[in-house]
């Protein structure tokens, strides 16, 4: 083995998380390593999520990487929830004080954090295999990796888990003092890309006998669409012809008569999951985003459940240093996850409320429409489902 590179942070994983945290600390003089098991294009490959809370806006303003965002990204205030063959706006501004949300896509703003973190001459690794962290319970962790046949290691202060859901960090902490909770739905969604004009300037959230879907974008000439679809369902199954037919069935009749379809330009299926792992710190190790939870897309609230850990994580790390106070570091776990079940609870809302259950009898069908009528009818409920959905705060 080569002597260890030290750093004060290690990072394991280049997704949001990461690059986020990495970004941040380096702008108050904070020295990471990030340690990535795929190659950058791998990473800017992935579609995901299009939609940012203020905070998770305000943050990356805070890390200097906002410029493309403020100057591309939209802003939306207000999102629609088509039922029944209506169109019902929930009007996100007027029903929280002034807030609205980001529609910026993830792939976008990956890229803007490696732009970012190659001009200040960040340290990220890419195609690091094997990676595993060590003496995590002591105050000396370090992380080991391997490039091709070469064993390295990176001594540092703290260890942040960014590796998302099938990362290694989580997996490090003694199962024996991991709690666990998941709920696994019984249906995917088929996501659709296509260079085509979105069919509405703000999102339609769909609810329909057939399923589910969603109308999303990332830009006036890109369309993000999504059907709910069974899970053990293959894109091999969906032409692009089948796909837009599908999607038009479950919208309302004006809806579809405005879509403008096109060729996709790509198509992938992704399992719906709630998921929380607690605690989210063991010894050094700090766990943050999808490393240590996940939740369905409905809500939009994955990715920016991944920027309030960043948040919490980027102040205690700079008080530990700048300060010597550990405060922060003692509350995150705490901290953390308080918010984040407050995120797992909306998005399970939504999913209850807006997807179609295989085993769900008459009695659900009606629960699911009398909610529905409800938030349609109150403005309380309304203005509940637009408190979350803009993000509550850090
Ligand atoms: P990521 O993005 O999964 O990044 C983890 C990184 O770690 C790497 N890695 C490893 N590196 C080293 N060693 C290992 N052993 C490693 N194992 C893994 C991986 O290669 C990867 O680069 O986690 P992060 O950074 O926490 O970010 C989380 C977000 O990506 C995720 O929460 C969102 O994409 C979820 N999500 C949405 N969130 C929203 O807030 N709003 C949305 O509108 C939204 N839409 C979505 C979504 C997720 C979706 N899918 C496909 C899961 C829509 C979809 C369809
Ligand atoms: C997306 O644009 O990919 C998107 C938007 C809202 C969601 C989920 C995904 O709730």
């Amino acid at each position: 083995m080569t002597s260890p590179q030290r750093t004060q942070v290690g990072i394991i994983g280049a997704g949001p998380s990461g690059l986020l945290l990495s970004q941040l600390l380096h702008l108050k003089g904070i020295e990471t390593v990030v340690l990535e098991k795929r190659s950058r294009e791998y990473v800017l490959g992935r579609i995901r999520a299009g939609v940012l809370e203020q905070g998770f806006v305000d943050l990356m303003r805070e890390a200097q990487v906002s410029e493309r965002m403020d100057a591309q990204g939209e802003l939306h205030a207000g999102v629609e929830i088509a039922f029944g063959g209506g169109r019902h706006r929930i009007d996100l501004e007027g029903l929280t004080g002034g807030k609205t949300v980001m529609v910026y896509g993830q792939t976008e703003l990956t890229k803007d954090l490696y732009e970012a973190r190659d001009r200040l001459g960040g340290t990220v690794i890419h195609n690091a295999e094997d990676v595993t962290p060590h003496d995590i319970a002591s105050d000396a962790p370090y992380l080991t990796y391997r490039r091709g046949d070469e064993i390295l290691r990176v001594d540092c202060n703290f260890i942040i888990g960014c590796d998302g859901f099938h990362g290694v960090s989580r997996k490090s902490i003694p199962a024996d003092r991991l709690k666990q909770f998941e709920r696994i739905y019984p249906f995917g969604w088929l996501g659709v890309l296509s260079r085509t004009p979105p069919v509405s300037d703000e999102l339609i959230y769909a609810t329909h006998e057939r399923g589910f879907a969603l109308c999303s974008l990332r830009s006036r000439v890109l369309s993000r669409y999504y059907v709910q679809c069974p899970l053990d369902d293959s894109v091999d199954n969906w032409p692009d012809e089948r796909f837009w037919e599908e999607l038009k069935a479950r919208l309302p009749g004006d809806t579809s008569e405005a879509l403008v379809t096109g060729q996709s330009i790509e198509k992938s299926i992704a399992p719906l999951r709630s998921f929380v792992a607690e605690p989210m710190r063991w010894g050094q190790l700090f766990l943050a985003g999808d490393a240590a939870h996940i939740v369905p897309p409905t809500g939009a609230k994955g990715l920016n459940s991944a920027a309030s850990d960043i948040y919490y994580l980027y102040h205690a790390l700079n008080a530990h240093y700048q300060k010597g106070d550990d405060d922060g570091l003692n509350a995150y776990s705490g901290r953390a996850l308080a918010r984040v079940w407050k995120a797992q609870r909306f998005s399970w809302w939504m999913t209850n409320l807006l997807h179609r259950f295989p085993d769900s009898g008459d009695f659900d069908a009606r629960m699911q429409r009398t909610d529905l009528e409800y938030l349609f009818s109150s403005k309380a409920a309304k203005a509940s489902l637009a408190e979350n959905y803009v993000g509550l705060p850090y």
